[in-house]
């Protein structure tokens, strides 16, 4: 891998952003990422990387911008000159989209747009290649019509974010056809890790689980404890992101670990490993329900591991562990503090 290979994330300071970032350096990328105005300088996901010397050496670089912007894409891509341009950044929050359906749409889908209209018009200028990313969702196969989901399931989203990522996929898939541009879809299932945001569910309950234990707090609050998730570990999952823009063509790939399990049953897996009985813990509330609930995904990566050589290597139980075992850790520490 020559030095000077350039990849560009947006949504470097979210879950999975944090991770690619990690992987593409030590890879020996360049790696650029863009971060929106916020008030309080939200890095936490990436300080480690600034600790470990990446940005003084320049191997890793910030830039403002947002999704919402064009003029900030287009001036990012002028600037950059990526090689390779991970689109992570999204209003990721399925609940939350219903609460704002149209900043939700700006940012998953026209934003897309706007990112592809930037690539199109440098790659035209430039005569230089930009291949690109576009994280799509299983949260658009939503009201599914067969199970396991694959590529060439029929989408039926549920939710203003579903119906967004569907629209930012379409795009990503007639700018490939219409400009021949390298652009791929990953069309990922949920994925966690320490690092996943407090408001989704995996980690809203690890992180109960944990200080319930330690005797700071009582109870957690729920909704839908019946819906089945196909959950891996994000770590994985951003590798086979690089995988697919290594290929000479690009394509969509579903990613997933192709086994599944109910928000109870993470409940359970979760308080057995500190020794509680989740049915002690867990209350009801409706206002953790969606107007309209995704019952059960489950993805079959069958053509990842065919083309792309890859595969999961964290099972749902171990992922659930490492999620309570860091927010033990985390719990404690702040404790002492
Ligand atoms: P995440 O933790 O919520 O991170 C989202 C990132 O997008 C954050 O860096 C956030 O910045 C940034 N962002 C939000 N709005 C923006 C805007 N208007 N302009 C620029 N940046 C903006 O999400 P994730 O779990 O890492 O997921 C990464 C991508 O994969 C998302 O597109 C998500 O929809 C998609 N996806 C995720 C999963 C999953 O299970 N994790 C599955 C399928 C697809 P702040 O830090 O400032 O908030
Ligand atoms: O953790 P969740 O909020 O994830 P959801 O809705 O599946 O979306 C995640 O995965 C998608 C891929 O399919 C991504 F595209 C998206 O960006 C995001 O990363 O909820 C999982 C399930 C849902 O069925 C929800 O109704 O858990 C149920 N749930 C029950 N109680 C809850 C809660 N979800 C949340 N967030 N909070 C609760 O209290």
């Amino acid at each position: 891998m020559s030095a000077s290979r350039r990849a560009f994330i947006t949504g470097i300071s979210g879950q999975d952003g944090s991770y690619l970032a990690e992987f593409l350096l030590s890879k020996g990328y360049e790696v650029h990422g863009m971060l929106r105005r916020t008030s309080n300088l939200s890095r936490t996901r990436i300080d480690g990387l600034f600790e470990q010397g990446a940005a003084s050496d320049g191997c890793l670089q910030l830039h403002y911008g947002d999704m919402t912007d064009s003029m900030s894409l287009v001036r990012l891509i002028r600037d950059i000159q990526p090689h390779e341009v991970y689109n992570l950044a999204a209003q990721s929050h399925v609940r939350i989209s219903f609460e704002q359906p149209n900043y939700t749409a700006e940012v998953c889908a026209l934003g897309v747009l706007g990112m592809l209209d930037a690539i199109r018009e440098f790659q035209h200028q430039s005569g230089q290649e930009v291949r690109f990313y576009q994280a799509s969702s299983s949260e658009m196969f939503g009201k599914v019509t067969e199970s396991p989901q694959r590529e060439t399931t029929p989408f039926a989203p549920r939710s203003p974010y579903g119906v967004a990522k569907l629209y930012g996929h379409w795009i990503t898939v007639n700018y490939r056809e219409s400009y021949g541009l390298h652009a791929s879809s990953g069309i990922l299932f949920n994925h966690e890790s320490p690092r996943r945001g407090e408001n989704f569910v995996t980690r809203k309950v690890t992180q109960a689980a944990a200080r319930i234990k330690l005797g700071l707090e009582k109870t957690i609050t729920l909704g839908n404890l019946d819906a089945r998730r196909d959950w891996g570990f994000a770590g994985d999952f951003v590798k086979a992101m690089w995988c697919m823009l290594q290929q000479d063509t690009p394509d969509d790939y579903v990613i997933a670990t192709g086994s599944s399990h109910s928000v109870r049953e993470l409940c359970q897996f979760a308080f057995e490993h500190v020794g509680l009985d989740y049915r002690d813990y867990v209350e009801h509330d409706v206002r953790f329900e969606r107007p309209a609930e995704v019952d059960h995904l489950l993805g079959d990566a069958t053509k990842a591991q065919e083309n792309l050589g890859w595969n999961p290597s964290v099972h749902f139980q171990d992922l659930i562990v490492m999620m309570v075992e860091s927010d033990l850790k985390r719990a404690a520490e702040r404790r002492e503090n």
